[in-house]
């Protein structure tokens, strides 16, 4: 079985999507003028890095980045155990500078989910600051991944007990000031529902054109859904903060869930190494405990760790097998087909549609799965 259908904690989307105003567009701007760069991970040298393990070398990561010049990105994250996952590979790459975590509600709510990013960056050695954005959705309904994930999103193992607190200011803000002040540098690695970029999207979009990449983990690729038949769970959560986002005209690279099925989904001798990998690796394979019960009560003896997947293909373009230049449009109709993302693929003609929809998203199509899992291991369980 390649794909399971989430039991979200709600099954419909229900309320009006008119006359509602996200509670955040309230707030007053902060100034985030010193950027935690000074806090963000990224700074162990190179040589630290336990070259060999890896079929990718130094030469091969980092998007073209020169040697002294680390990556900034931003993780956006509802932090349950596949976004804690991601977060710890990114944590732990010499070659990247977090420059912080934005959280929201969405796997779990975001209280559990600010516990969940900041246990994922302190098991990684990682003090980049978090921030706390999104506690609702823009339809106002709220749609959580409790079953699957456990009650605290991280397998229930008793594992989240972070010793910081989030730090103080609006998510939506630091998102926005740490693109105004770094133009052409900020990279938004999106884990969860689009709600705080599309919020920050909102809020200025003059601020938000000098983002470098948004590289979104979300909807059903070119495949079927896991919230409905056609539906992805982080689109399903917010299906109007994802056209948001997509109608935006910002560099958009999406990773779909049928990239990550099939070879790329960990089985049980995988998380068994991980397991026996060190500190970090035994976190990551207790945190999967609940979501690898559930996939076994569906029929299924391998997992998908779709966020970990879509941080890689962030951080490391050989991982990347193919992609497309698409048109993106997502349904937030209520009924059957709400939060279906339809990519209209460049190169084809279609006769039901006319030919002037702008390429809006790059939609990775194929990534080196067979390697997926050894790569994380050498990068991520150190
Ligand atoms: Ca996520």
């Amino acid at each position: 079985m390649n794909h399971t259908f989430f039991q979200t904690g709600e099954q419909h989307m229900t309320g009006s999507k008119t006359g509602r105003i996200c509670k955040s567009l309230a707030c007053g701007l902060l100034s985030f003028s010193l950027l935690a760069s000074l806090a963000a991970c990224g700074n162990k040298g190179a040589a630290e890095r336990p070259l060999g393990e890896s079929s990718m070398d130094e030469t091969q990561i980092a998007g073209g980045s020169s040697a002294n010049e680390k990556r900034k990105i931003i993780i956006d994250t509802d932090t349950g155990a596949d976004d804690a996952s991601a977060i710890i590979l990114a944590a732990k790459d010499p070659d990247i500078e977090i420059i912080g975590v934005t959280v929201l509600v969405g796997n779990v709510d975001l209280e559990q989910s600010t516990k969940n990013a900041l246990m994922a960056l302190e098991t990684a050695g990682c003090d980049a600051p978090v921030y706390k954005g999104s506690v609702d959705t823009f339809d106002g309904t709220i749609k959580t991944a409790f079953s699957v994930f456990g009650n605290d999103g991280m397998g229930d193992a008793g594992i989240i007990n972070p010793s910081r607190q989030a730090d103080e200011g609006d998510a939506i803000d630091f998102m926005i000031e740490s693109v105004k002040n770094n133009p052409g540098e900020i990279e938004i690695v999106a884990l969860g529902p689009a709600t705080n970029v599309a919020k920050a999207i909102q809020r200025d979009p003059e601020a938000m054109k000098n983002v470098k990449r948004i590289w979104s983990m979300g909807t059903a690729g070119l495949g079927p859904g896991n919230a409905s038949p056609v539906a992805e769970f982080n689109v399903y959560a917010d299906a109007e903060a994802y056209r948001i986002m997509l109608d935006s005209g910002l560099p958009i690279t999406v990773i779909g869930l049928d990239v990550c099925d099939g070879d790329a989904q960990w089985t049980d001798e995988q998380f068994d190494k991980l397991n026996a990998s060190g500190k970090t690796g035994k976190f990551v394979a207790a945190s999967f405990g609940k979501i690898r019960d559930f996939y076994k009560s569906n029929g299924s003896e391998s997992v998908m760790n779709c966020d970990s997947l879509a941080m890689m293909c962030a951080l490391y373009p050989d991982f990347v097998r193919d992609r497309i230049n698409t048109h993106a449009s997502c349904i937030t109709a209520e009924g059957e087909t709400c939060a279906l993302v339809i990519f209209y693929k460049e190169g084809f003609t279609y006769d039901a549609v006319t030919n002037d929809k702008p390429y809006n998203v790059e939609l990775i199509t194929d990534v080196d799965k067979a390697h997926y899992f050894d790569l994380y291991l050498s990068h991520a369980a150190l």
